[in-house]
């Protein structure tokens, strides 16, 4: 089990972490560093045992800012051109065509689409590239609104037919299914419920062949279980960074490194 981005084949037989940069003023747990304190943050994470990164100019919290192309890339390229000799895969959170042919041109390794390159443009930046990674999210209508009473049939059901349908896309246009990873997209557009039924019937999603990255650190479902406040929900994301592994994730997208690298090395040992 192999992830192809543009430097590195990642080896997913073991889960990996993936460490988040927010090059942000507004993201909804951790924004506000930008410049020299997002690259020290980079720094910081891959001491902490971070396998990849994910760095991202805008934030999708309901009701955050739009920012510009421009904006954007001036938050995020200077991060993106540190993270790149600190010797982990860089990835770069954007739904923009234009922010993805630029960061490619840069050298990043991965592209992580919250749209699952369903912008205009987005899926040619990526099959222009030869070889690098792409991980394509669910989501469920747009950031601003995507919580106002969102309707599913069955969520698994439609959330595996949807990524289903984009792998499908991205074959049809050239792109290597080893350079693809999937994600249910934990809070865009899901309740509570949808997300706890993401998470216990996750093993249904394995069956679209590729490896599952998560991303549960910090979220709300985890506030409305514990009634916990957004800065003290560490030990329930590492719970639910656990749960996702046990039903089979291959990449935690999480804020908390060196706790979750903690939390992991535990559940190795635990399997033995
Ligand atoms: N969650 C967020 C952003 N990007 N990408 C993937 N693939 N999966 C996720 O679950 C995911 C994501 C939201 O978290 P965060 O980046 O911390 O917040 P914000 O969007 O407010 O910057």
């Amino acid at each position: 089990m192999h992830w192809q981005t543009t430097r590195y084949i990642v080896d997913l037989t073991r889960p990996r972490v993936m460490g988040i940069v927010n090059v942000t003023p507004d993201s909804f747990s951790d924004g506000g560093r930008l410049g020299a304190e997002a690259i020290r943050h980079c720094e910081r994470l891959v001491a902490e045992g971070a396998d990849l990164l994910d760095i991202g100019g805008e934030s999708t919290r309901p009701g955050s800012k739009a920012v510009s192309v421009d904006e954007e890339l001036g938050r995020v390229l200077p991060v993106l051109d540190a993270a790149l000799t600190l010797g982990v895969p860089v990835s770069i959170d954007t739904t923009k065509a234009e922010v993805m042919r630029a960061v490619l041109g840069r050298g990043a390794d991965i592209v992580n689409d919250i749209n699952a390159l369903q912008t205009a443009g987005t899926l040619d930046a990526v099959a222009a590239h030869p070889n690098c990674g792409v991980c394509l999210m669910h989501m469920r209508g747009e950031p601003a609104t995507m919580q106002e009473r969102p309707l599913y049939g069955d969520v698994v059901t439609e959330v595996r037919e949807f990524l289903d349908g984009r792998l499908q896309a991205l074959q049809a246009r050239g792109i290597a299914p080893e350079r693809v990873v999937v994600d249910p997209g934990i809070g865009f557009g899901k309740s509570v419920e949808h997300n706890l039924e993401l998470l216990r019937r996750q093993r249904d999603l394995l069956a679209l062949g590729r490896p599952l990255l998560v991303g549960w650190s910090r979220k709300s479902t985890l506030g409305a279980i514990t009634g916990r406040d957004v800065s003290q929900r560490l030990p329930a994301s590492l719970a639910a960074a656990l749960a996702a592994v046990h039903g089979g994730a291959r990449v935690l997208r999480v804020h908390d490194v060196a706790a979750t690298v903690d939390a992991l090395k535990v559940w190795a040992a635990a399997r033995g």
